[in-house]
């Protein structure tokens, strides 16, 4: 039966965030484009190598956008997948394996899911063979009504580079997709230029390579510009085509691109040894909005991609009061600066716990126990509960009738002086 979803749904209620009032539906039936972008790393932002900027299009773009910069991925083994899971579920994904494999038949309540039921045509475009990380079969558990993936696209040996569809061909084919779409429409896409091994041809290398003996690191950049490239071409193409006032475009990092294997030449890169604390906070990742009409700024709450679904539902002025959402709103006033990693760390406003030792956000160093100590049980909870829900296909139960009456019996003998 649903008694353990009863549970976790009162822990999800005791944590659940109200929406920003000036926010909420503010983007109301706008168009989501939502993008995946492969292994970008927050430290690439505003950042220069050999003197010339990696994401001059980004710095830009930011400037006209929310731009979150204490943003974490979340994602383990199952890479861009996680990623995907996370940011469209609200929930964590395994600790082991890839959850698009080992659990694609479950009942999800995912970000497509709920907009499609709020009268959005759904897609997500990849141009990659539909099985990898099983996206075929996963997509349709979350929703989508329509995945555009190698057949949609016309992939020559001229036109790829490493993993596939260069990001530039990949967004200028997509303009046509989109177009195509009935209105409002969700659509995802997942870049892929960007992926390790960052080869690039010379022609797209619009910065030279970082100097180091690390191959890996220093072709990072390279990659990293094409795409920047590659997304300004692509707003450029959704102005022409007059798509670009009527959506709200969100950018993620999917997840790190340079792992821990490489942390002498990024300590070379940043000027400073890669301790645990720097490198838990190298697991930033860019997250952007933009929305039409509005300013944007720089938001530097603590915040992780679970945040993303309610994020995102509430600016659409979609009610998220019901859902099993791990993260909330980033926009709302109470929003609690805590985000837990799928390793166990976890980042609030003033400590980082990792590998057992708290640290002290301020000084980069490990400090007293005491400061972490409220959280620790916490973040192990949160991971559990997530588990539980995944391993026990618990979301099966959402729309249950018993679980329901349960719920809503729960909340009643609750007092609410409001
Ligand atoms: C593959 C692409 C890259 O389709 O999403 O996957 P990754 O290796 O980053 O998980
Ligand atoms: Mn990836």
């Amino acid at each position: 039966d649903g008694s353990e979803l009863v549970d976790i749904d009162n822990y999800i209620n005791a944590n659940y965030k109200k929406p920003n009032d000036e926010l909420f539906g503010i983007a109301k039936n706008k168009n989501v484009i939502l993008i995946s972008l492969e292994s970008t790393q927050s430290f690439v932002i505003n950042e220069t190598v050999n003197g010339q900027e990696i994401t001059p299009f980004l710095n830009d773009f930011i400037k006209e956008s929310y731009y979150f910069d204490n943003f974490y991925h979340q994602t383990a083994q199952g890479k861009t997948s996680d990623s995907e899971f996370i940011v469209e579920n609200s929930l964590y994904p395994l600790s082991r394996g890839a959850v698009f494999f080992t659990h694609s038949g479950n009942e999800y309540t995912a970000t497509p899911d709920i907009l499609g039921n709020n009268g959005y045509y759904t897609a997500a475009l990849h141009a990659n063979n539909k099985s990898f990380w099983n996206r075929d079969i996963m997509y349709q558990s979350l929703g989508y009504d329509r995945f555009y993936s190698l057949p949609d696209y016309e992939v020559t040996a001229e036109n790829s580079v490493g993993w596939g569809l260069k990001d530039i061909d990949f967004f200028e084919q997509s303009v046509q997709h989109l177009k195509e779409m009935p209105q409002p429409f969700y659509a995802k896409f997942i870049t892929l230029t960007n992926h390790f091994p960052f080869e690039l041809d010379e022609e797209d290398r619009f910065i030279e390579p970082y100097t180091s003996n690390n191959k890996t690191v220093n072709n990072y950049f390279p990659t990293v510009r094409y795409q920047d490239e590659a997304l300004k071409l692509f707003i450029e193409r959704l102005k022409a085509e007059g798509l670009y006032d009527d959506s709200i475009i969100v950018l993620y990092g999917d997840h790190y691109g340079i792992s821990e294997n490489h942390n002498k030449a990024m300590g070379e890169f940043l000027g400073e040894e890669v301790t645990p604390y720097v490198s838990t906070q190298l697991q930033r990742v860019p997250f952007i909005i933009h929305i039409p009409g509005q300013k944007g700024e720089t938001i530097s709450t603590v915040s992780g991609q679970m945040d993303v679904k309610p994020t995102i539902l509430h600016l659409l002025g979609i009610n998220t009061k019901n859902n099993i959402d791990f993260g909330s709103d980033l926009f709302s006033e109470d929003k609690l600066e805590f985000t837990v990693l799928r390793d166990g760390s976890f980042i609030t406003k003033n400590n980082i716990y990792t590998r057992e030792t708290c640290y002290d956000k301020g000084t980069g160093e490990p400090t007293d126990n005491s400061a972490c100590e409220p959280y620790i049980e916490k973040a192990k909870n949160e991971l559990e509960y997530s588990d539980k829900i995944i391993y026990g296909d618990l979301l099966r139960f959402y729309e249950d009738e018993e679980f329901r009456n349960s719920k809503t019996f729960g909340n009643e003998i609750k007092f609410d002086s409001n």
